[in-house]
């Protein structure tokens, strides 16, 4: 063996011992590759154990130390209660409304997620939601494509600017959707739990009263037993014929029964939906109408910011596991801490 192939072999070998730790991970869901592999570099990690041979995951279960998880991932009280080693559960994601986190705290076990790097995102997909279906963008498309622009031109669209904007949850990326909507000379009102009188925006108490006022409501806020069909039959009435719902919550934010009759009845104008109750399953009745914009719940996928999502949540595992201060609890887990 030549010199560079025996410290080729060498530096192999130890690569090799030096990146598996003998600590055991559960990835609860299929989580972002860049997560995974990122995982894959420091852990054994288990994918979906959980949910496989059951002689095999009772084994397993009392060595699990982390769990991995995405935003949509379900990690219930009787799974943590499967895992009595468990130190993290680090959310690649920022909402956790699947995460039973009172039973977690109970447990011991912290919680993590991924605020921030993902609001620029979920920001601009909320606005490119709102202009599509507004200004009928994929029908626009289908009409040049299809031939159909020699015929004739598309039928007028919806004005944006200038528009009033609504936003149900004022938090870290309502912020970010007001700030965009600012540019576009929207007048802006909010609803959330607190009134934020620094933000100089126009608050009401209910999403009813926010839907009577606006043009377009744009639901950002938690999923969850708190916020389950905020958005109902008495708010879509409110929006009222000419308005827009814009969905890029959690489908469960929105009473989605509600919502398909609402616009088959007209009675809201269309809607824009990245989310739904049953992902990825969308109800048939969604699919024919084309006062409806759909994407699959892609608020947050682009590249760069799915790479910051992984960097954050893999930190967080690292942190949690080495007894190092966690870069992004989620606040119950801060809250309990500091009690
Ligand atoms: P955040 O900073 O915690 O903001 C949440 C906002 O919702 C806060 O203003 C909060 O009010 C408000 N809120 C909570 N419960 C409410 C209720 N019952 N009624 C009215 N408002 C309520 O969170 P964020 O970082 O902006 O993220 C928000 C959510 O977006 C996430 O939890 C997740 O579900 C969703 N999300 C979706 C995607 C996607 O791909 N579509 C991507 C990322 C996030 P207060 O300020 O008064 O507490
Ligand atoms: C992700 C999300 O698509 O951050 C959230 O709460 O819903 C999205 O950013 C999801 O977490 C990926 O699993």
């Amino acid at each position: 063996m030549s010199t560079v192939g025996f410290f080729g072999a060498v530096m192999l070998k130890f690569e090799q011992e030096q990146v598996v730790s003998e600590l055991d991970i559960l990835a609860v869901a299929k989580v972002h590759p860049l997560y995974l592999q990122a995982l894959k570099s420091v852990y054994r990690v288990h994918e979906l154990a959980h949910e496989g041979d059951a002689a095999a995951w009772a084994a397993l279960a009392p060595r699990i130390v982390g769990v991995a998880a995405g935003g949509e991932s379900s990690v219930p009280a009787s799974l943590l209660a499967q895992m009595p080693q468990l130190q993290l559960v680090s959310v690649f994601g920022v909402g956790y409304d699947g995460v039973d986190v009172q039973a977690a705290i109970k447990q011991g076990v912290a919680v993590t997620h991924t605020p921030g790097v993902l609001s620029d995102d979920v920001a601009d997909l909320a606005l490119g939601l709102m202009l599509s279906v507004a200004r009928t963008i994929p029908q626009a498309d289908q009409h040049v494509r299809q031939g159909r622009w020699p015929a004739g031109p598309m039928p007028l669209g919806r004005k944006v600017s200038g528009a009033r904007l609504g936003i149900v949850g004022l938090g870290r990326i309502g912020q970010a959707i007001a700030r965009r909507a600012a540019a576009f000379d929207m007048s802006i009102a909010y609803t959330a739990r607190s009134e934020k009188p620094a933000s100089g925006w126009q608050f009401y108490a209910s999403a009813a009263e926010l839907a009577a006022q606006v043009d377009f409501l744009v639901v950002i806020t938690p999923g969850g037993q708190g916020t389950r069909h905020l958005i109902n039959a008495e708010v879509l009435k409110a929006l009222g014929p000419k308005g827009y719902l814009i969905n890029v919550a959690r489908g469960s934010v929105v009473d989605e029964e509600a919502l398909v009759h609402a616009l088959q009845a007209g009675v809201i104008a269309g809607a824009g939906l990245d989310v739904f109750a049953d992902e990825p399953n969308v109800p048939e009745a969604l699919w024919s109408l084309t006062n409806v914009v759909l994407t699959p719940h892609m608020a947050s996928a682009t590249h760069q910011t799915r790479r910051a999502m992984a960097d954050l949540a893999f930190a967080n595992m690292q942190a949690g596991l080495a007894d190092q201060p966690l870069l992004t609890p989620v606040p119950e887990c801060l809250a309990a801490r500091q009690a």
